[in-house]
């Protein structure tokens, strides 16, 4: 039978044998009594990689992003963030519902960046009726934006531009060690301009569970208080920290074949007749596409259709803007059966 080809997410993948065997031998303890090693072992290889001085495992990609911003910001003070964000679109609005924080939305520029005028421009808090400022969140790689990598050279301009106005900057990096890859950088040549970054372990990187954020000794602190307060304080985590060691430890330079994959993918996507795509924007794992208005077919048909061939795809709904995400799971071969699938599915 042949396999299911999924490229809704890359958090659709699964655990490796080699996450499997650490998972089952893991020493483990107390976590919120800090006395699990396999945790502690995971937050000093994360601390270390990103280039800060402590790290906090926690239970996924959102509760990092509100912790972080629950740690900068007190009630009634403004985050500066993209209207592409994954902050401001998928996270059930975390921050204002349980930290009263506001959000300042700045429309993206497509490459995933924040034009740095109106970053200035946003800034708040001198008058007793605004919100005063205190963050700036940037997403690298940028996930609506299609999977782009922010310029070091960027983002050197927003820390000179954060320190100007005494303001953080927190780094939403779910998938930052792709960017890093794409970069064909030391992730730290990323994270040293910013204060704070989560990172994700069950993307890309294929463990189960988790996230890790990255930032200095007394950050890290607070943001284990809010952790505790949000209920993401676990036990025995070291099962689940375990995996996450195997991720960066072996699924990180690998990476660069999920990107050669989408490469091939949108390459031969650019190839098919009312297919709309920008090339020059699929520079990782994450394609986006549009169908041209010659396409009758409707897009839950193409994913009907598609899925008769075993390629498991999201409907984009009247947006007729495509996503597929390319991950360990998915192998040249797989490209190729994706084209044919979707060329044939195409046809009126
Ligand atoms: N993104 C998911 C969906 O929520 C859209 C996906 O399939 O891409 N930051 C970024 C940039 C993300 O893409 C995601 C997940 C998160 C944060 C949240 O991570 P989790 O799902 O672990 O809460």
């Amino acid at each position: 039978m042949q396999r299911i080809i999924d490229l809704r997410s890359d958090t659709v993948t699964h655990p490796t044998p080699a996450m499997r065997e650490a998972m089952y031998r893991a020493e483990v303890g107390d976590d919120v009594m800090g006395e699990d090693p396999t945790v502690n072992r995971l937050q000093e290889v994360a601390a270390e990689r990103i280039g800060k001085e402590a790290a906090l495992f926690v239970t996924s990609g959102t509760m990092g992003n509100l912790i972080s911003l629950l740690t900068h910001c007190q009630r009634g003070e403004e985050v500066i963030v993209g209207d592409q964000a994954h902050i401001f679109r998928y996270e059930a609005g975390g921050s204002s519902a349980l930290g009263g924080i506001a959000q300042f939305q700045i429309p993206n520029n497509p490459d995933g960046t924040l034009p740095l005028d109106r970053i200035e421009a946003a800034i708040r808090g001198s008058d007793q009726h605004e919100a005063r400022t205190r963050l700036i969140a940037l997403e690298n790689t940028h996930n609506r934006c299609g999977g782009t990598v922010l310029p070091l050279e960027y983002l050197k301009q927003v820390r000179e531009l954060a320190d100007r106005h005494d303001l953080k900057v927190h780094l939403d990096g779910a998938r930052i060690f792709n960017a890093a890859v794409a970069l064909g950088a030391d992730v730290k040549a990323i994270t040293q301009y910013v204060d704070s970054v989560t990172f994700c372990l069950s993307k890309g990187l294929s463990a189960p569970i988790g996230s890790v954020i990255c930032g200095s000794q007394d950050f890290i602190a607070q943001a284990r208080r809010y952790r505790k307060m949000l209920g993401g304080g676990m036990r025995q985590a070291g099962v689940l920290a375990a995996a996450g060691i195997v991720a960066l430890e072996k699924m990180i330079d690998r990476l660069a074949e999920d990107h050669s994959n989408a490469r091939r993918l949108a390459e031969g996507l650019a190839d098919m007749p009312g297919v709309a795509i920008d090339l020059d924007r699929v520079q990782t794992n994450i394609i986006y596409f549009n169908l041209m208005s010659d396409v009758t077919v409707s897009t839950d048909a193409i994913v009907q259709r598609v899925l008769e061939h075993k390629v498991k795809i999201l409907d984009p709904g009247p947006t007729r803007r495509f996503r597929f995400v390319t991950h360990a799971w998915i192998d040249r071969n797989d490209v190729d059966r994706t084209l044919l699938a979707f060329k044939a599915a195409l046809q009126s």
